[in-house]
């Protein structure tokens, strides 16, 4: 992609109302539009780093044999009513009349709406496990939205949900997605520590909230340090490796403020180990056993020939802030330099041509250079403008490609000045630039 032909419409200087680095550098580098309180269009570059996390998020649900639906936005309120959260949810649900005057709202999230599919279709014993999941637009008429897409009141959400026979199973279930879930962040180059949390208006008694730390984050968090170091790696999909790890979590205290003891942090962490501070939200778990499937009548016939209602649980990731919290964690703002990890850049490498008027030859090299990225599948966007040099390296710091290479008149042969963002200049062939990228990517 040619930088003269993007949309990409970068401004000057830093957007006054962004109060984070995230909203600052999403503003800045026309990622995202306002379009009313809360409410954003995503521009090119911003879309196509969400879509990436998709992806990454689509895979990983796959993984432990989550199976993708798509419900709609717009839900009836007949099957709120049914759970009884019509009244409960309050002034963050988008209530909407129809033409027939039929009470609609704006899904805030879906506990409702996936439990009657469940119950029409599903009656035995024998169809369970289930787990669902999609990934929609969801809306939460927040009172304050701040923070850019960080706090908004329309956002994007991969919401799964699980029905099992009992309590055991459902646990199962709950802990497939708590490994799904540390790899999916993992995978995006964030640490997110499980929290045990506050179960809210979703219900339950058995919550994580994956955290990843950062200054401007609005979870206040208690943790000890060691948590940090626990790794996922070798935990099989089977009951005992995965309670084992949810155990393995569950040793070290962590908690958000909800379920801050002061009396207990003081107890079970040792005063090196105390870790006080702040972090973004990017996943919430649930288990709530029959809260929805008991009001909602979705049973199903056991082995002896009883019946019960099925015990579910619900999985919420914030794709679209998920944006912001990378943002969050790889924003030198000081500097102004953003590195994307590879596994979500909008770009993998960033052309920059040192182009000079009457003289193209800087632009046909970037071309030769790009056509071999392109054979290997790497994406590049290239500076074809003839702004002045040190405006050219600005706004590809800001857009965040993890690596440079720069052509200019001196580019001689084949020898290439490259760069990974944060680390020295070499000089390298295309083929070896290719080389190290293709190798990072495959990493994840
Ligand atoms: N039904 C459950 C799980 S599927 C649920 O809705 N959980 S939630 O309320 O915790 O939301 C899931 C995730 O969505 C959160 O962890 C957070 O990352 C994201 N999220 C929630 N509210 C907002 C918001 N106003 N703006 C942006 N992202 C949000």
């Amino acid at each position: 992609m040619y930088i003269s032909q993007s949309f990409i419409p970068i401004l000057k200087n830093n957007p006054s109302e962004a109060k984070i680095k995230s909203h600052q550098l999403m503003l800045r580098v026309g990622m995202i539009k306002q379009s009313s309180a809360g409410i954003y269009s995503w521009l090119p570059l911003g879309f196509k780093v969400m879509k990436k996390i998709e992806d990454i998020v689509r895979e990983e649900q796959n993984k432990i044999g989550a199976q993708e639906i798509l419900m709609p936005t717009i839900q009836s309120s007949e099957i709120w009513k049914e759970s009884g959260r019509y009244e409960d949810y309050g002034e963050e649900m988008l209530r909407i009349k129809d033409r027939q005057d039929r009470e609609m709202l704006y899904g805030p999230t879906n506990e409702e709406l996936v439990t009657d599919i469940f119950r029409a279709s599903v009656k035995s014993y024998k169809s369970l496990p289930q787990l669902l999941y999609h990934i929609q637009w969801k809306f939460r008429d927040e009172i304050r939205p701040r923070f850019g897409i960080m706090r908004c009141r329309e956002f994007y959400m991969k919401d799964a949900y699980s029905f099992d026979i009992s309590d055991e199973e459902a646990l199962f279930s709950y802990n497939k997605f708590f490994l799904s879930y540390l790899k999916t962040f993992k995978r995006l180059d964030l640490t997110a520590i499980p929290m045990a949390a506050d179960t809210g208006p979703i219900g339950g008694n058995l919550s994580h909230e994956f955290i990843i730390l950062a200054e401007t984050g609005e979870s206040k968090i208690y943790t000890d340090k060691r948590i940090f170091d626990l790794k996922s790696e070798g935990t099989k999909l089977e009951k005992k490796s995965l309670e084992d790890l949810r155990k393995k979590y569950e040793e070290f205290y962590s908690v958000t403020d909800e379920k801050f003891n002061k009396n207990e942090f003081e107890k079970k962490v040792s005063e090196t180990n105390r870790l006080k501070t702040k972090g973004i939200e990017v996943g919430h778990i649930f288990y709530f056993g029959d809260k929805y499937s008991k009001p909602m009548g979705a049973s199903v016939d056991l082995p002896g020939g009883k019946k019960d209602f099925v015990k579910m649980g619900s999985y919420g990731i914030g794709v679209s802030r998920l944006v912001g919290a990378i943002i969050e964690a790889k924003y030198d703002e000081k500097n102004e330099i953003m590195k994307w990890p590879i596994s979500v850049a909008p770009y993998d490498i960033g052309i920059i041509t040192m182009i000079n008027k009457n003289d193209n030859s800087a632009l046909e090299k970037a071309n030769k250079f790009n056509s071999e990225l392109e054979k290997n599948n790497i994406d590049a966007i290239i500076d074809d403008t003839d702004e002045n040099f040190s405006s050219k390296i600005k706004k590809m710091n800001l857009i965040g490609a993890p690596y440079q290479i720069i052509i200019g008149k001196q580019t001689e042969g084949d020898l290439i000045e490259f760069k990974e963002v944060g680390k020295e200049t070499k000089k390298l062939k295309i083929t070896e630039i290719i080389e190290i990228i293709k190798k990072q990517k495959e990493k994840n």
